[in-house]
């Protein structure tokens, strides 16, 4: 079993120059609280999640940015350790009781009560449209519908991939990386993902291939079997011996459509729903390693379903292409 935070090294290893470099934004650089965010607009307000994207600009910035603050989950290892919930420290105010039944509300020290705080600046209207509310359809892509409207979408028009270069060229989050096996064809790099809040009752990690070109579900044939299966057994294994979850507790899958078009896998906890879980999105991977088997060709073949979100670039392209 290969051991967390080990990084392996192999021959035919990835040079950090692959991949291109870009200098971060200051507002990331300098920002210790949010007295500068002027907000202009609530894009989405999910109070089944308690989740929040506002757009605003940053006082003394240029460009539009998105701010999501989300109330985070209880961890059960903070709950049951040191007594911190349940001291003089934390402050209940009672709102009415009648007979057996009592209604409070509980304020919790500081530190019980983070909330998760996603920032993206400068956004680009893409991202703007991407966390606003919207109507969403549901697309059966044929092989032809992607070929000739999908494909020519996403090629002119698909969200910046710095981030992942950043990530696989070290430049950002490198004391991040939980694993990484640096062979170009079959190797990886495991981290945690932008939306996990670190606990381990909401783990939810990343796996970026390094090999450049796989676009999606989409692109993945017989020849990429070596790099999916290395994913699966490796990111398995890391997170077993570092978080304590086995195989059989993970939900491990890839989204189609992806919001970014380098090929990468999700891992979260079985237990925790994570965004991005519906049927509608997510291919479990060792589906994907198994239908690849049977047929080598088969996601060049079938059809997949999908969902569009009404301002997206795509399903303007689809109403285009009389497909919607
Ligand atoms: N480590 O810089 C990054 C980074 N970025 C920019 C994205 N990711 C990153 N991870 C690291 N560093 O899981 C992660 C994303 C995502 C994955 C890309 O890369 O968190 P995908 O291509 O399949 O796209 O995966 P997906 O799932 O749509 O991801 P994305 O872009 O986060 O979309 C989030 C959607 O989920 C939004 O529409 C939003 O409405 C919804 N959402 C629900 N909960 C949250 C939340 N807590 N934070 C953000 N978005 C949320």
């Amino acid at each position: 079993m290969a051991s967390a935070n080990k990084i392996i090294k192999l021959e035919n290893a990835i040079e950090a120059s692959d991949y291109p470099k870009r200098i971060n934004d200051v507002v990331h650089e300098t920002l210790t609280n949010l007295s500068k965010f002027q907000l202009n607009e609530i894009l989405s307000n999910n109070t089944n999640r308690k989740i929040v994207s506002l757009k605003g600009k940053f006082e003394g910035s240029s460009g539009d940015a998105i701010v999501i603050l989300e109330k985070t989950a209880f961890s059960e290892d903070i709950l049951t350790e040191g007594n911190k919930y349940f001291n003089e420290e934390n402050h209940l105010k009672n709102i009415f009781h009648n007979d057996i039944y009592g209604d409070y509300q509980y304020f919790p020290q500081i530190e019980l009560n983070a909330l998760k705080a996603t920032i993206i600046h400068p956004a680009s209207q893409k991202h703007i449209d991407k966390y606003s509310v919207h109507n969403l359809y549901m697309v059966d892509e044929t092989p032809k519908i992607y070929t000739e409207v999908i494909l020519p979408q996403i090629s002119k028009d698909q969200f910046d991939l710095q981030w992942v270069f950043n990530i696989l060229n070290h430049t950002s989050e490198s004391e991040r990386i939980v694993f990484e096996d640096p062979d170009a064809e079959s190797g990886f790099i495991l981290l945690p993902d932008l939306k996990w809040g670190g606990e381990v009752d909401t783990l939810y990690l990343l796996a970026i291939c390094h090999k450049k070109g796989i676009k999606s579900l989409r692109d993945l044939n017989e020849q990429h079997l070596p790099l999916l299966k290395n994913i699966n057994k490796k990111g398995i294994e890391t997170i077993s011996s570092k978080y304590g979850l086995d195989g059989s507790q993970l939900r491990v899958y890839l989204h189609y459509q992806p919001s970014f078009y380098h090929l990468h896998i999700h891992f979260t906890y079985l237990r925790h729903e994570a965004p991005g879980i519906l049927a509608e999105r997510a291919h479990l991977l060792s589906n994907v390693i198994s239908n690849i088997e049977l047929i080598p060709d088969y996601y060049q073949r079938v059809t997949l379903p999908f969902v569009v979100r009404e301002n997206d670039g795509l399903f303007q392209a689809l109403e285009e292409g009389k497909v919607l």
